[in-house]
């Protein structure tokens, strides 16, 4: 397994473009704080280290991950964002409720993406255990919120370079 081997939030910083200009909402889930924070501290020092500004970057909290894309659907409506990035951790249970939350999360932000044409990331960790959250959220396999602040950068940088959205009728 890949994860087994390697840090997985490892990236060129050459290869990266700047973040200076481009507005940012992050939306951090408050369940299982300890991991959740420590996505978002990540989070935020990537994208300040790659050049956004501290007045661009937004931040809200949400009571748990289910909670997020509507979080993130505030957010896009009421702030001129160019990214949203979602930051939560689900830890399977007895139950089956993390799958619920999981999906329903995952296909909310690719909903939202679709009907905004802008990136809203899925930075969700769906470990099994707690210690498997802590390996992605700072351990051994790296930072997750490294992983999406670096994504953001990119596809909101993609978006810039193909330009504003056209209008789908009319002139
Ligand atoms: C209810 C619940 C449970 C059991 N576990 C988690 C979790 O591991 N991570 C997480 O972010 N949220 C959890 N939640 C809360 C749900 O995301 C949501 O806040 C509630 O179901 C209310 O909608």
């Amino acid at each position: 397994m890949a994860s087994a081997l390697k840090n997985l939030s490892e990236y060129n910083e050459q290869n990266i473009p700047s973040a200076t200009g481009v507005r940012f909402g992050i939306v951090v889930s408050e369940w299982n704080t300890k991991i959740t924070h420590a996505l978002y501290q990540a989070c935020y020092d990537t994208l300040v280290k790659h050049g956004a500004l501290e007045t661009d970057i937004h931040v809200i909290q949400v009571p748990g991950s289910f909670e997020l894309p509507a979080g993130a659907k505030m957010m896009a409506d009421r702030l001129k964002v160019d990214a949203v990035l979602c930051l939560g951790c689900v830890i399977k249970g007895e139950t089956s409720h993390n799958e619920y939350i999981n999906y329903a999360v995952a296909n909310s932000l690719a909903n939202l993406s679709m009907v905004y044409g802008k990136p809203f990331i899925f930075g969700v960790l769906t470990p099994d255990t707690e210690e498997q959250a802590l390996d992605r959220a700072g351990g051994k396999h790296g930072n997750k919120g490294v992983e999406a602040a670096i994504t953001a950068i990119r596809m909101a940088d993609l978006r810039k370079k193909l330009g504003e959205d056209k209008p789908k009728i009319g002139f």
